[in-house]
């Protein structure tokens, strides 16, 4: 299903009155108005091509009809998002999970939807059906060469796959751990897994990422051989300067300061990307900002104060990519708001006065300081997100067309209700 531009300025003319009104009101507060409109319309999130179907837990899946069954369809929603929102121009896919049979058409049916292919996603978590060795006990932290072996050939093939694509980036999480003291001999899983992400990694094009994403636990439950940020940092900077690692938000102990450990990965260059969500217990993959809205802004607050530190181009110079899963909401529905929020912790950091916090921390003002930063939580940039879609050509409020053009209906009426997305 496509929506039409027409549709969408046929909508957005309902609003367009209220929106100049209150756009006009809060412009008069923002002196770097016009910098932050232009930031926020080059910013794009990429979205996981694993995250267009409803997810499921070990429990029970409650399929809402109308989902992908195959990666023309799964960019086709993507492409609609697109349209909608206007910040979300690429695509993240999984191997095997997206195999490209014909890249070439592949590529143009993207190209056609304004959609480019941000990291591929390497698989040896699960065992495939057609598979030699099991990944039970690991794949590059593996005891058995053959089986390390097994695992870098795939992550060689999915660079492959994405340089036909034009990807320029493998992210690569490692389910390898264990579940019971004494199961494994953590220095010989670690050098295991190095010799094997080397292999790989000696394998990438000159002008390509590798991101390392680290995970404390699940599916292993006492240790994780990429367990947390100084083990993937350790990995990253022996495997060399096209190396980084990814932060899944979702991936930390409770009570983490991510903000913190986003702060010292950017100071030492090695910050490559995240995958944003939310969760209030474990990894639950929720919506993005839908449980700690201000832990997402303090983490943009030190993305946008590192990143001008470095000189860094912020819509280029980092991987961003939604990860998470569907499993009681409308999966494009679910990404408009991720997607929604995370335009708006960005927008409320590149409006924190720099200067005036600078001299707060110096003077330890620390009243001041967070004085300086809960006024830029505090407002409301939701109006300069809309501005930004409309001068890009989007909806001034997506979920409202989403909704008033009966999208899932007309999903379900093409797809059927009973079509399953390969993903999580
Ligand atoms: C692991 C993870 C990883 C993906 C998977 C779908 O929890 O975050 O990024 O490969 O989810
Ligand atoms: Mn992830």
């Amino acid at each position: 299903m496509r929506i039409e531009k027409y549709k969408i300025e046929e909508h957005n003319q309902f609003l367009l009155k209220e929106h100049k009104r209150r756009f006009d009101f809060i412009a008069s507060d923002i002196k770097n108005i016009e910098d932050i409109l232009q930031k926020l319309i080059e910013f794009q999130v990429a979205i996981p091509s694993w995250a267009l179907g409803t997810g499921g837990t070990r429990f029970a899946r409650f399929s809402g009809g109308g989902e992908p069954k195959n990666l023309e369809e799964k960019i086709e929603d993507i492409g609609l998002l697109h349209a909608l929102n206007r910040s979300s121009g690429a695509i993240s896919l999984h191997i095997p999970w997206d195999i490209p049979k014909n890249a070439a058409n592949i590529k143009a049916l993207a190209a056609q939807l304004d959609i480019r292919f941000d990291a591929m996603n390497s698989n040896t978590f699960q065992d495939q059906p057609d598979q030699k060795l099991s990944y039970k006990f690991g794949s590059m932290q593996h005891v058995d060469k053959a089986v390390r072996k097994q695992a870098v050939e795939h992550n060689i093939e999915v660079i492959k796959y994405g340089v036909e694509l034009g990807s320029e980036s493998l992210t690569v999480w490692l389910s390898d751990g264990s579940c019971f003291p004494g199961q494994l001999n953590f220095r010989k899983a670690f050098q295991n897994t190095l010799e094997s992400l080397q292999e790989v990694y000696a394998a990438l094009p000159d002008n390509w990422k590798m991101f390392v994403e680290y995970k404390p636990y699940e599916p292993n439950f006492y240790s994780m051989t990429v367990g947390d940020w100084g083990q993937s940092l350790l990995y990253v900077t022996k495997l060399g300067i096209k190396a980084y690692t990814l932060v899944d938000l979702g991936h930390h102990l409770p009570n983490a300061n991510i903000e913190q450990i986003v702060a010292l990965l950017l100071m030492e260059g090695k910050l490559g990307g995240f995958h944003f969500n939310d969760s209030k217990y474990s990894d639950d993959d929720l919506t993005v900002g839908s449980i700690k809205p201000y832990q997402l802004f303090l983490i943009f607050n030190e993305l946008v104060e590192g990143m001008n530190a470095r000189g860094m181009h912020h819509a280029t110079d980092l991987g961003w990519m939604i990860d998470a899963s569907h499993n009681v909401k409308d999966p494009l529905e679910d990404l408009l708001q991720s997607v929604e929020t995370i335009m708006i912790s960005y927008a409320q950091a590149l409006l924190v006065d720099r200067k005036k916090l600078v001299d707060a921390q110096n003077n330890n003002d620390v009243v001041a300081a967070q004085e300086i930063l809960q006024h830029s939580f505090r407002t409301d940039m939701r109006v300069l997100i809309a501005e930004a879609r409309l001068r890009a050509g989007g909806a001034l409020n997506p979920l409202i067309v989403y909704r008033a053009e009966k999208v899932r209906e007309n999903l379900i009426k093409e797809r059927g209700s009973k079509t399953v997305a390969t993903g999580l």
